[in-house]
């Protein structure tokens, strides 16, 4: 008798570190801020300001995160992770959340111990060209020269495309960021090859003169980009997931960082339960019912994120496209908070 009490005390202890390792909220309630793994730099994704203040899209989700668990969008800290780096940042246990320009994949979600969190930019892998190489379509880069990163989905979707439309080229891997960025400059290859997002923004915010350089109009791939947590914690990928829903339904709404007070005495019951003036969803989360208040009043709705860091109000001037709303026909669609 004493025996089996001993060993199921033991086996409730084991329980009980187990569920600890695997809770992220509280680590995160109790470090105070979110350790977010982003790009090493990024502009209108994930990258320092002048002042060393983060910004961008993916940002954003850190701040969402941050703003949701915390009360505080300011409450976590950016881990720059090169392409290569980021599975193993997640998995190490060095970051609570990737939110970088990653595609979600089947491989990704299953056997890199890693499962996406939802999707914040629909992309496609596109490439990008000096216009002194005088080609105008991809179906002309017979022969070229590829700079790609090393541990992209980009250098395994360029092998298949080339095989099927029978494109010879040399791949030129490349494991940091900026190395790629300078052999392209340096001419040590012809093409440019990431997701369009990646294309627009390395255009513009590392070209001297980006009106010497093309995004060539063939899209080649579907590049869901989002943010992942590591598997084995179902309360935090609901947390990190449900922000960014938040942010959509809060657009959906109307519901902006400017207007979102005066919402707070709306009659409308989705309005009610996403800002928590019906109680519920937050605590569905382990959250304070202020949690999607504090993201739409501190970083905004999915739209005012979009246009702020790689739409209209930036210089990227990046389309909607399909990162509209599903009712202005894109793919953006904020499930039920009920
Ligand atoms: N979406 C693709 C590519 C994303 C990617 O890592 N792109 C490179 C651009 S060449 C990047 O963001 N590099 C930034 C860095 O390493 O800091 C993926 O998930 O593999």
């Amino acid at each position: 008798m004493r025996y089996v009490k001993q060993s199921l005390g033991a086996l409730a202890l084991l329980g009980v570190t187990q569920f600890a390792q695997a809770d992220t909220l509280a680590n995160v309630k109790q470090r105070g801020y979110v350790q977010c793994g982003v790009t090493t730099g990024f502009a209108g994704f994930s990258a320092p300001d002048a002042q060393g203040v983060w910004r961008g899209l993916d940002i954003d989700v850190c701040r969402a995160v941050a703003a949701a668990t915390l009360g505080d969008s300011s409450k976590f800290k950016a881990v720059p992770l090169n392409s290569q780096q980021r599975f193993t940042a997640l998995q190490s246990g060095e970051i609570d959340v990737l939110a970088r320009n990653t595609t979600v994949t089947q491989q990704r979600d299953t056997a890199v111990g890693a499962i996406h969190a939802g999707i914040n930019f629909y992309d496609g892998q596109g490439f990008l060209v000096p216009k002194a190489l005088g080609v105008n379509s991809a179906k002309e880069l017979n022969g070229a020269t590829v700079c790609m990163q090393t541990g992209t989905s980009n250098e395994n979707t360029m092998a298949d495309w080339a095989r099927a439309h029978k494109v010879e080229y040399t791949p030129v891997v490349i494991e940091q960021f900026n190395e790629v960025v300078n052999a392209f400059v340096a001419g040590r290859c012809d093409v440019f090859t990431t997701d369009a997002s990646g294309l627009a923004s390395i255009r513009i915010s590392k070209m001297e003169n980006p009106d010497d350089y093309l995004v060539l109009p063939e899209i080649i791939s579907k590049e869901p980009l989002g943010p992942y947590v590591r598997q084995g914690d179902d309360a935090w990928l609901n947390i990190v997931k449900w922000a960014l829903q938040a942010s959509f339904n809060a657009e959906e709404l109307g519901l902006t960082s400017a207007n979102v007070d005066q919402h707070l005495t709306s009659t409308d019951p989705n309005v009610q339960r996403l800002l928590g003036v019906t109680p519920g969803a937050g605590q569905n989360l382990g959250l304070d019912e202020k949690w999607a208040y504090n993201i739409i009043k501190q970083v905004g709705n999915y739209g005012e994120s979009f246009e702020r860091n790689v739409g209209q109000g930036s210089p990227l001037k990046i389309q909607r496209g399909l990162n509209a709303l599903w009712t202005e026909g894109g793919l953006v669609y904020g499930l039920p908070v009920r």
